[in-house]
């Protein structure tokens, strides 16, 4: 398949007329200079870049993704928005190839590389991003039997944008580390992802665990990936469920701000 039928947005190297080419920052943008680009235009060679971004990633183009990456910070487009509506979006694309048996294990691991080629270059604007000193520990980890890693790493990434102190545990961790780590670092937050359905299950033990231990009260549990719902994290007694990274980070701080005895509680 070539590139130009896998892109659903604008074609990288040839420019329809009268589109912004990726690459070329049309003054009235970084500027701010309305006389040359309106708003509804300076919107849409935002939007372009960020479907460029994407189609990098699903042709597994890790140099593209470095590069426009780079290109959306010298246009002083938000990181993390440049990951969530680029390269994550990228990522999706390539999930539903996956599914629909086009691509397989391999170009997703290739498109994996890309994704990260681009945070990579993005990391650095995103860390610090928010207020002063770390306000709450967070443990946070891929259950299990499983090794999707991909969006784990995007939703530690915004929570240390949000100057969360995060101890990441990795992929493939059995329940009751996450309890025994945050009981060793004093978490408040454990986070908890998984992909398949076939581990999600995995995350109830870890509701379990932590309660059996008395900390109800004091740690709470988040889920979030693929196959997990609000109603699957009602169900196994988790305090919280979010969709995506953008979400986990306000989450996280109406968590913080939710535990006993902090000073700064809202409830
Ligand atoms: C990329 C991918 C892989 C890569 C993973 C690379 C990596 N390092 O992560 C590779 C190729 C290695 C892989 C392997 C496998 N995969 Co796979 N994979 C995917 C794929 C295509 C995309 C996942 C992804 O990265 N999405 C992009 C990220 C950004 O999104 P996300 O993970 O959902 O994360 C976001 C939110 O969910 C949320 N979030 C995530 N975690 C958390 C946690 C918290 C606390 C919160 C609040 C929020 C949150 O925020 C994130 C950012 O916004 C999915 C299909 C899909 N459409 O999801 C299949 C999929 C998950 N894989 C699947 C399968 C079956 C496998 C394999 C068994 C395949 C095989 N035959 O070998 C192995 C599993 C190995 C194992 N034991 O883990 C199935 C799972 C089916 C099921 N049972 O549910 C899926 C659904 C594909 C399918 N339809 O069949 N896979």
């Amino acid at each position: 398949m070539s590139k130009l039928e896998l892109s659903g947005g604008p074609v990288l190297t040839e420019s329809p007329p009268g589109a912004v080419p990726v690459g070329v920052v049309p003054a009235g943008v970084v500027s701010g200079g309305a006389a040359v680009l309106g708003a509804r235009d300076a919107d849409a060679s935002r939007e372009d870049l960020w479907l460029s971004l994407a189609d990098a990633v699903v042709n597994m183009d890790e140099d593209e993704s470095a590069r426009l990456s780079r290109e959306s910070l010298r246009r002083r487009y938000d990181a993390y928005e440049t990951i969530d509506r680029g390269l994550a979006k990228g990522m999706e694309r390539a999930g539903r190839l996956f599914e629909e048996e086009e691509y397989f294990v391999p170009e997703l691991l290739l498109c994996s590389d890309a994704l990260n080629a681009g945070v990579e270059v993005l990391k650095p604007s995103l860390a610090g991003a928010a207020d002063g000193e770390a306000r709450c520990r967070i443990v946070i980890g891929v259950i299990s039997g499983d090794t999707h890693d991909i969006g784990k790493n995007l939703v530690k990434l915004m929570l240390a944008s949000g100057s969360f102190e995060i101890f990441d545990l990795g992929r493939d961790v059995e329940p009751e580390l996450f309890v025994d780590k945050a009981l060793e670092v004093g978490a408040g937050i454990i986070m908890v992802s998984s992909l398949m359905t076939t581990t999600m299950e995995g995350m109830r033990e870890v509701v379990r665990i932590r309660d059996k231990r008395g900390l109800k009260d004091v740690v709470r549990v988040a889920v979030g990936g693929g196959p997990v719902s609000q109603a699957f994290a009602d169900r196994i007694g988790a305090d919280a469920y979010s969709p995506n990274a953008n979400h986990a980070l306000r989450l996280a701080g109406r968590l913080a701000k939710s535990m006993p005895g902090r000073p700064d509680r809202s409830r």
